[in-house]
């Protein structure tokens, strides 16, 4: 081919670019292609978990942590449950870790819907919190249209409190209020997580740690038995920011405040 038709073919590609809507449908393809191998799709759906790299840019993950630094959960009386909810509203880099791109692409290459962020909380130390399932928080129907993106925003190993999993404990039956307390409400809470421990000793469930280099992601299904391991060096931060999810086209409610008929539905404000 000539240099002419070369020239006029590269003018032509960039004429089509600029007509209305092209852009927008290249952006679409571009946004719908996979992320994942099969290998890894099959790996999440099998074992309830995977770890990803999401590529979000380091000053971000330092930008988290610094943006957060003064909020008071994260700087007095520190403790197992200190964590901030929804800094999204307040800091723009946890609001784009929430949304990074590659972490949208993989959860709707997952689920085969729109992904829909609800809830952001960023921990500075390890919470120790005992072992759960996301289900009795937030669940969808049509069932299991939620899950959990738990982004390490420093190295994280066994010290500083590494969270730990149940490979394949999202296959169990969903363990409901009903199950376990003679009512709904936060206050029969410890009544679910003594259940959730006595399944995990009966059945011999092999807990599996979530050690995770700064930037990675363990993206966790929402009936994934999980919790958070033993902060072994309590002079170490655990900085990490979770980021929980459902999924375009359902209804979504909390089963630990619904009971027998009744569903507390849960109508939040999308992170965007
Ligand atoms: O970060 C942790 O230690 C626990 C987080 C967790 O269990 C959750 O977000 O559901």
């Amino acid at each position: 081919m000539s240099m002419a038709m070369l020239g006029l073919r590269h003018r032509m590609r960039g004429a089509i670019r600029q007509l209305p809507g092209v852009q927008r449908l290249l952006d679409f393809s571009r946004r719908s292609r996979p992320v994942l191998s099969d290998a890894e799709y099959g790996q999440f759906h099998d074992s309830g978990h995977l770890i990803i790299d999401p590529g979000i840019p380091e000053r971000d993950l330092d930008a988290a942590i610094a943006e957060l630094a003064d909020h008071p959960d994260m700087k007095s009386n520190l403790h197992h449950g200190s964590r901030v909810f929804d800094g999204w509203k307040i800091s723009r880099a946890v609001r784009s870790i929430a949304l990074a791109p590659r972490v949208l692409r993989a959860l709707r290459q997952l689920y085969g819907r729109k992904p829909r962020p609800f809830q952001t909380l960023n921990f500075p130390i390890g919470t120790e919190q005992r072992v759960h399932s996301d289900v009795i928080h937030f669940a969808s129907d049509p069932p299991t249209y939620m899950c959990g993106v738990w982004v390490a925003l420093e190295d994280i190993d066994r010290g500083n409190g590494a969270l730990v999993y149940y490979p394949g404990s999202h296959r169990l039956p969903v363990v409901t209020m009903e199950d376990v307390a003679p009512g709904p409400g936060p206050s029969h809470y410890p009544l679910y997580e003594d259940y959730i421990e006595k399944i995990v000793r009966d059945r011999k469930l092999e807990p599996s740690h979530a050690i995770l280099k700064k930037g990675q992601a363990l993206i966790w299904a929402s009936n994934l038995l999980h919790g958070g391991g033993t902060h072994i060096d309590k002079s170490r931060t655990r900085h990490s920011q979770v980021t929980h999810y459902f999924f375009e086209g359902c209804q979504y409610y909390q089963p630990l405040s619904s009971y027998g008929g009744y569903r507390h539905l849960k109508i939040d404000e999308w992170i965007r």
